[in-house]
């Protein structure tokens, strides 16, 4: 043996055992307790798993799979009672004092065993071994003794698909239910129906794949701009294809939920059956993305088909929960349906709330029926809970405590921290999303078990699940970038005991997985790694001054001031930079050499007015508020996503804005930049009007800007000066209320303005 093998065998040793300390402290959700204990067990090809019972035939056969891809052995399955020398045993050993799906996994020196509460238990154990083992780039087969205590905190641990505004094939659902396994959650949320599309095969109304499955065109690029290509879009699943997707989520031991939606939500089915609507139609299978005013009528022949549509997914699904959608279904049609009219006055039912309430019910009969519940929105609490419904809340936690003090069951959802189709990161420098802002921090500090409710009432909260609408996801990368980590932290929130939630060590574990995510082949957001700015004024009047911001513990900011890509050689970031002129600073993490995430900048466009002193009256309002007035002289212009920090935000009908250039100069235009986006409530102001001063006592009125559309909905009012000039006051009024046939009429509107130029 040479010298060089010689320092190679306490090399490979050494890494051994650190990979095996490590990996306790990477798993992703956290166990419940971990005991460390002496030396190794290294899993060879004459490894036997043997399995105590042949109910764990499928979980042995999943770690039997599992392992060959891993570790290219072949390991033999067997049946015995008793843990074998060498081998790996799986055995239920049911435990009144552990929640379902609980496990002890003892790794020994001679073998490992897995003592699952039930076979769902059996089976998370054996999650825990697999990660354990694929930590890191390379998987490992030896792993450092220890014996891990686990269970989990709530029952339902949920992740949902939206597969109607975009369609993802088979080979993708698998890939997500496998994700979903990896971490631990254990149910499947699939929305199979929405206005712009039917996705399940239904026997008995071929028309709703023949016709519901496909729409003539999409809604593309930000709502605001309206924008639909016409290109045919679709698919469908057919109930094979369900099927084995079901069956691979039971191996999983993961159960799929599906939703059919009703009473709204429904244009795709009246398309197909329009005489299933309160008008008759005819109807288009949605383009564009939002609610219609078309919605199931509540009649008998709705019923019947609704019934005959429950019952052949009640075949598909072995869901105790069915979710009846229940959302979002306005009221018009019914208002106006002499059918539903009279229905109301037959049953006693005083508002349209009422008939929806009226309407969920008999459809809940009919699934108790067969022995299954139901599950809806929150809106389905409206007009009266069904008696035996449980609510998933998503407008917030208001439905979800409403429900818990009514003792029906409730899983969280709230938009707030459980939807990842929103913006994870900074929105300019993300892919378009439909709005929001939750980061991975944001989702891992979510409690759903709300102070406000007692704890006989918190014992009604099943968990929480994750959503992914996908009006602006096309492709199965995107959904698992938007997953994924968001997907981890409410993981580990639903699995591992409150105490233990950690955000800092939930970070380190984070980044440790993030290279087998990549092995695994998943795209991932590295937005956690994005550096913030913020912009703040000085007393130094002229400049901006800029801090950089970045999640602890994750490296060192290097940044550039000529927006070029940042090295590791860059700049560090020790102190505020003072930004005097027009440029871009563009920043980035770097651990030594590597860059773990992306780089975000910001481009500064200098004015007179930039950095100056600035007031408003009165103050914008809370939700869009980020950085007070000075944002108005920031030298940034807000850009096309309206989720844009840069926008300020009022609810007043007047606003007035005073600036101080800090000395007279001569001044040739001054003009402000507002939002026009109806749908989202922002109107324009109806008059912009600017007065100067060099004195600060008697004001020149310039009278009304002048307006001009840009882009993206964007409004410059501008007005000409040209004279000496150091106050200026901008009086903003708004137009009061929401004009008739807006969203939100009669409603008072929202002024969205930015930036303030003085050239
Ligand atoms: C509201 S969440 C909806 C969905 C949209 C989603 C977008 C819910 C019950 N209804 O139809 O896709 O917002 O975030």
């Amino acid at each position: 043996m040479n010298t060089r093998i010689l320092l190679l065998i306490p090399c490979i040793l050494l890494r051994s055992l650190v990979i095996g300390q490590a990996s306790i402290h990477s798993l992703i959700p956290a166990p419940q307790q971990v005991i460390i204990g002496e030396g190794i067990f290294t899993i060879a090809a004459d490894t036997r798993t043997t399995v105590a019972s042949p109910d764990l035939e499928e979980e042995g056969t999943y770690l039997r799979d599992q392992l060959k891809e891993l570790l290219h052995l072949e390991l033999m399955l067997l049946p015995s009672p008793m843990a074998a020398a060498g081998g790996i045993h799986l055995a239920v050993l049911p435990n009144d004092t552990v929640a379902a799906e609980g496990y002890t996994l003892t790794i020994s020196t001679d073998r490992i065993t897995i003592a699952g509460d039930d076979e769902a238990g059996v089976f998370r154990g054996i999650t825990t071994l697999l990660n354990m083992m694929r930590a890191g780039e390379v998987s490992s087969a030896t792993l450092g003794c220890r014996t891990i205590h686990d269970a989990p905190r709530f029952s339902w641990r949920g992740m949902h698909l939206d597969v109607c505004r975009h369609f993802f094939p088979i080979e993708f659902v698998k890939k997500y239910i496998d994700l979903l396994a990896r971490y631990k959650m254990n149910r499947f949320h699939w929305h199979l129906t929405d206005d712009q599309g039917w996705r399940i095969e239904i026997k008995k109304y071929p028309k709703l794949t023949e016709v519901g499955a496909w729409r003539s065109g999409s809604q593309y690029g930000p709502y605001s701009q309206r924008t639909y290509d016409s290109t045919r879009y679709g698919g469908f699943y057919t109930q094979e294809q369900i099927r084995e997707v079901v069956a691979y989520a039971q191996a999983r031991h993961v159960t799929v939920v599906p939703e059919i939606e009703m009473p709204g939500h429904a244009l795709a089915a009246l398309a197909a059956y329009p005489e299933l609507s309160c008008t008759g139609g005819p109807f288009e299978v949605a383009k564009g993305w939002g609610v219609f005013e078309d919605v199931f009528c509540p009649k008998e022949e709705t019923f019947t088909f609704l019934e005959n549509v429950l019952s052949e997914v009640i075949d598909l699904f072995p869901s105790a929960y069915i979710h009846i959608g229940g959302d979002e279904c306005p009221k018009e049609r019914w208002k106006q349906c002499s059918h539903c009219q009279q229905l109301m006055k037959q049953k006693g039912l005083k508002d349209e709330h009422e008939l929806q309430s009226f309407f969920i019910q008999r459809i809940e009969r009919y699934v108790n029926s067969k022995g299954r519940k139901i599950i809806g929105w929150d809106e389905i609490l409206e007009g009266g809970l069904a008696p035996n419904a449980a609510v998933m809340s998503w407008r917030g936690t208001e439905g979800g405590i409403a429900a818990a003090q009514q003792s029906h069951p409730v899983v969280m959802s709230p938009g707030t921290h459980c939807y990842f189709d929103h913006y994870q990161g900074e929105p300019v420098n993300e892919p378009l999303a439909i709005g929001g802002y939750t980061t991975v921090q944001k989702t891992y500090a979510f409690e759903p078990v709300p102070s406000a409710l007692s704890a006989k009432e918190a014992a009604f909260i099943l968990g929480a699940q994750g959503n992914v609408w996908t009006e602006y996801i096309l492709s199965p990368e995107h959904v698992e970038y938007m997953a994924v980590p968001r997907m981890l932290a409410l993981a580990e929130v639903l699995w591992s005991p409150r105490s233990a939630r950690n955000e800092a060590d939930f970070v380190r574990r984070l980044r440790s997985e993030f290279p087998t995510l990549s092995a695994l082949n998943v795209n991932y957001s590295t937005s956690l790694f994005d550096v913030g700015f913020s912009l703040k004024s000085s007393k130094k009047r002229g400049q901006v001054n800029v801090d950089l911001s970045a999640t602890p513990g994750l490296g060192e900011i290097r940044y550039t001031l000529d927006g070029t890509e940042p090295t590791h050689e860059s700049l560090p970031f020790t102190s505020t930079i003072e930004q005097r002129s027009s440029g871009t600073i563009r920043a980035a993490l770097f651990n030594g050499m590597s860059k773990p995430g992306h780089s975000t900048s910001r481009t500064f466009k200098f004015d007179l007015g930039t950095g100056r002193a600035i007031t408003t009256t009165p103050a914008p309002h809370e939700r869009y508020n980020n950085g007070g007035a000075f944002t108005l002289v920031d030298g940034i212009v807000a850009g096309d996503k309206r989720v844009n920090h840069e926008w300020l935000g009022w609810r007043d009908e007047q606003v007035s804005i005073s600036l101080d250039l800090g000395a007279a100069q001569w001044v040739s235009r001054i003009s402000l930049g507002a939002l026009a986006e109806r749908h989202g409530w922002i109107h324009p102001p109806e008059n912009v009007s600017i007065s100067v001063s060099e004195t600060g006592t008697d004001f020149i009125d310039l009278g009304s800007a002048s307006r001009t559309e840009l882009p993206f909905g964007h409004m410059l009012y501008s007005v000409s000066t040209p004279m000496t000039a150091r106050y200026i006051k901008v009086l903003v009024k708004g137009i009061g209320v929401i004009p008739s046939g807006d969203p939100g009429a009669g409603d008072r509107p929202w002024m969205f303005l930015d930036e303030l130029h003085v050239e």
